[in-house]
């Protein structure tokens, strides 16, 4: 049992359906048509772990449950998408959590940069009872958490010059997602940060509207970001999660046996995704750096530093998230590294 992911047995309990006007299927699998969006492309192993998913909830419902997926914000960005699950317009979406963080603020803790060191910590905090507790809180928002897929590490790029120290932030225009903690941090460094939806970072960068953006190193290269910038700094500056949404509307119609065939398949995919973008961010700096762009790596000392500068962000947001929470993570962090 204990090769048994922690993911798999967690989705086993978790998102379990409440009491609501539609009326739940008794029992069997119907014919259903599963619209699934995300931000990112095909290439992304966000977009393939997608795929997966869809082939998984074929397989298991004998080709009845069809996932029809949409990849590059075709059904709109993380914040819509979720929007459309929330009134039953769409199905499922798998977001950044960070975008989220209007609905459910304490997400907001897992935008707190130099929390982990490693993926391995990560999972320990999202596949633990913190992640678990913080799924709980989706239902009375109208969506399902079937577990976490993993965005990673970010690091900047940008088209001005290297980011070699906390100084280098300064006066520069960096594209943010659409999360105060993200924001207030960046000023903090003396940047000058935007939000933006993810789908117009590329033009945005492309024209000059900003200078730089932060992302993981598979999404920087599978969104081509390296054509339109020179200069990478890998500062793994903070580690944000994909949540697995599906609308509550609709989940409320499932039966037990459909509900259980997507919560499998959430969770196998998702294992398979978190493998394939461990592995193409190890490709990726070797790629990148042969397609031309500058790399630097940020010293352990100077990323302690920025930690440093941002500290007041930090202690402000977690009095505003739950100081017990955010205590929580950290020894969750603490145990996982010993
Ligand atoms: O599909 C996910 C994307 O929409 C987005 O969350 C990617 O990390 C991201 C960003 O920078 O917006």
């Amino acid at each position: 049992c204990c090769t048994v992911p922690a993911l798999l047995l967690l989705a086993g309990c978790g998102g379990g359906s409440s009491a609501s006007s539609a009326q739940p299927a008794a029992s069997g699998i119907q014919e259903r048509t599963i619209k699934a969006g995300i931000g990112l492309n095909q290439d992304h192993p966000e977009g393939k772990g997608l795929k997966k998913f869809a082939e998984l909830v074929s397989q298991k419902s004998g080709g009845k449950l069809k996932v029809q997926p949409f990849y590059d914000a075709q059904l709109g960005d993380d914040k819509k998408m979720t929007e459309a699950l929330q009134g039953g317009l769409q199905e499922i979406t798998i977001p950044s959590t960070s975008p989220l963080v209007g609905m459910i603020k304490e997400f907001g803790i897992f935008d707190f940069p130099f929390v982990f060191h490693d993926e391995k910590e990560a999972d320990a905090v999202l596949d633990g009872p913190l992640g678990q507790k913080l799924l709980e809180k989706l239902p009375e928002h109208n969506l399902i958490g079937l577990g976490y897929w993993e965005n990673g590490f970010r690091n900047l790029t940008n088209s001005k010059h290297p980011v070699v120290k906390a100084e280098d932030f300064k006066g520069l225009k960096i594209r943010t997602m659409q999360n105060q903690v993200h924001l207030e941090a960046f000023q903090a460094l003396g940047a000058n940060p935007t939000p933006m939806a993810f789908s117009e970072v590329f033009s945005a960068l492309e024209s000059k509207t900003v200078d730089g953006q932060e992302n993981p190193l598979a999404t920087i290269k599978t969104s081509k970001f390296n054509e339109v910038q020179q200069y990478l700094s890998v500062t793994k500056h903070v580690y944000t999660p994909f949540v697995f949404l599906v609308s509550k509307k609709f989940w409320d119609k499932l039966s037990p046996e459909e509900q259980q065939i997507l919560k499998e398949a959430a969770v196998e995919a998702g294992i398979y995704q978190r493998e394939l973008n461990r592995a193409e961010n190890r490709k990726a700096l070797e790629e990148l750096k042969n397609a031309g762009m500058e790399v630097n790596e940020v010293s352990e000392e100077e990323r302690a530093n920025m930690q440093a500068i941002i500290k007041p962000v930090i202690d402000k947001f977690a009095k505003e998230f739950g100081e017990d929470l955010v205590k929580e993570m950290y020894d969750q962090v603490e145990k996982a590294r010993q």
